[in-house]
């Protein structure tokens, strides 16, 4: 998923997409590198962003999905709003990418029922003005996991299909540096919840803060696509169903490299027959007998 970003202050790409030509453009660059699907939000979640009028994030990201999808795109629109989700929807987008995983917006479960757009439902405990103060977890895993299952069930209840749903675990929302690599080392643990997940770490704080130098300065954003690349290939290596990231063509290739990985691995063992325990394999003798127990 390449990140087609329609805002003037997004903390990785700020500005650089902001007109819907140059954002066309750019999703059309994206698309030719690689990517499946496009990304298309017009309100930045960037720690300590405010929010944007609904008329502005309509204007923002409407002009540019119509494009998209007329050059034939497969399009997600990245919003909280059940508004801008329904628009974008009836425009043709295939997905809405939902940071707030339905709470922002009462009425989002209703749309995405009513559509039956694919839904990305990501892990998230408040806006991006106050979220750096919602990071307590007990063992942030298993939390993520379990506030994402009340979310699973919120949308069942508003009669989203389980085919719809995908889940997200929210890195770098309402997550201090640390507690991201957790819920990427346990990746495995949220893929068995059964659910297709989506992985966002492009170019985000806690790899700036993992590349840091000598002097503990962050890597800036841009600094930061490589290590977004070795994410993808260990997230796809995991289960990941999807990579959302700014940067196509490193991710592209680290996916390829997982899945020709994941294909020249052998069948898993199963169970030894009678003729293959322990037991029957040969032994050599001289090498053996030291360490024979008497
Ligand atoms: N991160 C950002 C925006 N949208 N959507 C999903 N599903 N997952 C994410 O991790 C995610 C997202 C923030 O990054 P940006 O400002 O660079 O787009």
């Amino acid at each position: 998923m390449g990140v087609v970003n329609v805002t003037p202050d997004s903390f990785s790409d700020g500005g650089r997409w902001f007109t819907p030509g140059a954002a066309v453009a750019h999703g059309l660059t994206l698309l030719e590198q690689g990517a499946d699907l496009l990304d298309v939000g017009g309100e930045s979640t960037r720690p300590g962003a405010r929010r944007v009028p609904v008329e502005d994030e309509l204007a923002r990201v409407l002009p540019v999905v119509d494009e998209l999808v007329r050059r034939g795109a497969t399009v997600s629109v990245d919003t909280t709003r059940a508004a801008v989700a329904r628009a974008a929807v009836e425009r043709g987008a295939a997905v809405v990418n939902d940071v707030s995983g339905g709470l922002a917006d009462d009425a989002m479960a209703g749309v995405v029922a009513a559509t039956g757009a694919v839904y990305v439902a990501m892990h998230w405990r408040g806006h991006a003005d106050v979220m750096d103060d919602l990071d307590r977890y007990d063992d942030v895993v298993a939390d993520v996991r379990r506030e994402l299952a009340a979310r699973v069930r919120a949308l069942r209840e508003a009669g989203v299909r389980d085919e719809q749903i995908v889940l997200d675990p929210g890195l770098g929302f309402a997550k201090p540096g640390a507690s991201n690599w957790p819920l990427l080392a346990r990746l495995p643990e949220l893929v068995a919840d059964g659910f297709p997940v989506l992985v966002g770490a492009s170019r985000k704080r806690f790899l700036g803060h993992l590349l840091a130098d000598a002097d503990g300065h962050p890597a800036p954003p841009l600094a930061r696509d490589g290590a977004t690349a070795a994410v993808s290939a260990l997230a796809a290596a995991s289960g990941a169903w999807c990579v959302r990231v700014h940067e196509i063509a490193g991710s592209v290739d680290a996916v390829r490299v997982a899945a020709a990985w994941r294909d020249a691995r052998p069948a898993p063992l199963g169970p030894p027959t009678d003729d293959e325990t322990m037991d029957e394999l040969p032994v050599d003798e001289d090498a053996a007998d030291g360490r024979r127990p008497q």
